[in-house]
């Protein structure tokens, strides 16, 4: 089963929870997603943690270093998904970046400037899944390995 690392903002801000959630449970369809807590709305900014922040680093890029792909939900800023995005880079991940267009607001040039980088726009759920199949064109063909 392929391992997917998606990501998203937690303490840069929640509001696209819902989202996460949705997108992750089509990735689940394709892969092994291994952080699905990003999508959950249990999970707060200021929440309770029973973990230290130094924990969470270190799971975090084991997971980002056994994992062959990257999801990054990249609509809301946040330092942390920046961070994971350019680690990824270093070590090699295919990475997909989805960006809604809101108005007043542009992506970042150094996520929409970096060749190794995909960025796709999207605006509805379809859509993200659509992008998503094309971005794993084997899971189309109907290979999940
Ligand atoms: C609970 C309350 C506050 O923080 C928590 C637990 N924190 C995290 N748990 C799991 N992954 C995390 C946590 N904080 C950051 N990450 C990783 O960084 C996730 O994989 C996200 O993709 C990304 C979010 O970074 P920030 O800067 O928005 O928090």
């Amino acid at each position: 089963m392929k391992k997917i690392y998606f990501a998203g903002s937690i303490r840069g801000g929640r509001n696209d929870k819902e989202i996460y959630r949705q997108i992750i449970g089509y990735l689940q369809t394709i892969g092994e997603v291994l952080t699905e807590h990003v999508g959950s709305s249990a999970l707060t900014p200021s929440g309770e943690e029973n973990m230290t922040d130094r924990e969470i680093f270190e799971r975090d890029l084991e997971w980002l270093s056994s994992s062959e792909f990257v999801v990054a939900e990249v609509s809301t800023p946040s330092l942390g998904v920046g961070f994971e995005i350019a680690k990824a880079l270093d070590l090699g991940k295919k990475i997909i970046c989805l960006y809604r267009n809101q108005e007043g607001k542009k992506l970042s040039a150094m996520i929409s400037g970096c060749p190794g980088i995909l960025v796709k726009e999207y605006q509805s759920l379809e859509e993200a899944k659509n992008i998503i199949n094309s971005f794993f064109p084997a899971i189309k063909r109907g290979l999940k390995d």
